[in-house]
């Protein structure tokens, strides 16, 4: 099982979209194993996004991420990380398919709704960023019997 880090961000929260999204990661059958909400601080905000330093969109990515209040969550899953990826859609709200989330619940490209990580490597960086120790939680969920077949041992 992989665990991703998903940051609703301040436009997601602010236009009242939270449920409908935590809903779509829900309905996939994708457990959330974590999830606060926080004010992102400058500081986090340029850690976090230190592989963007000096594009051009850098500052205003940062301003809009410390504007308002984000929920974090920390979602996991079989393929979790490319799982949340197709389901955000594509960068910009503008370009995103139909039936992702960026595609359904947006149209700018910079006010984008979400960020899910990109690769493993990426996760376990992020989800250390924005969780403390013991905010990520494992338990069972019955369920999982239902989302995967364990037939032949591992989640399939
Ligand atoms: P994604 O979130 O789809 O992985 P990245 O990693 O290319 O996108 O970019 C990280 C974040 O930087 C995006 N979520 C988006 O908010 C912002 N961003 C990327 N490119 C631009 C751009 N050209 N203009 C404004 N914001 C951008």
């Amino acid at each position: 099982m992989e665990t991703t880090l998903i940051i609703l961000k301040p436009d997601a929260v602010q236009r009242g979209l939270m449920g409908k999204i935590i809903t779509r990661f829900e309905e996939k059958g994708l457990q959330i194993v974590g999830a606060k909400m926080m004010q992102i601080s400058q500081d986090l905000a340029a850690t976090h996004y230190k592989d963007h330093k000096g594009k051009p969109f850098y500052d205003g990515l940062v301003g809009f991420m410390t504007s308002s209040p984000v929920l974090v969550m920390a979602v996991r899953g079989v393929g979790a990380i490319a799982i949340s990826r197709s389901m955000m859609g594509a960068t910009f709200g503008s370009k995103a398919d139909a039936g992702t989330i960026r595609g359904d619940f947006g149209v700018s490209n910079s006010f984008n709704l979400i960020h899910g990580s990109d690769s493993p490597e990426a996760a376990e960086r992020e989800l250390g960023l924005f969780f403390n120790d013991g905010e990520v939680l494992d338990f069972d969920r019955p369920i999982n019997q239902w989302v995967y077949d364990y037939s032949g041992g591992d989640p399939e």
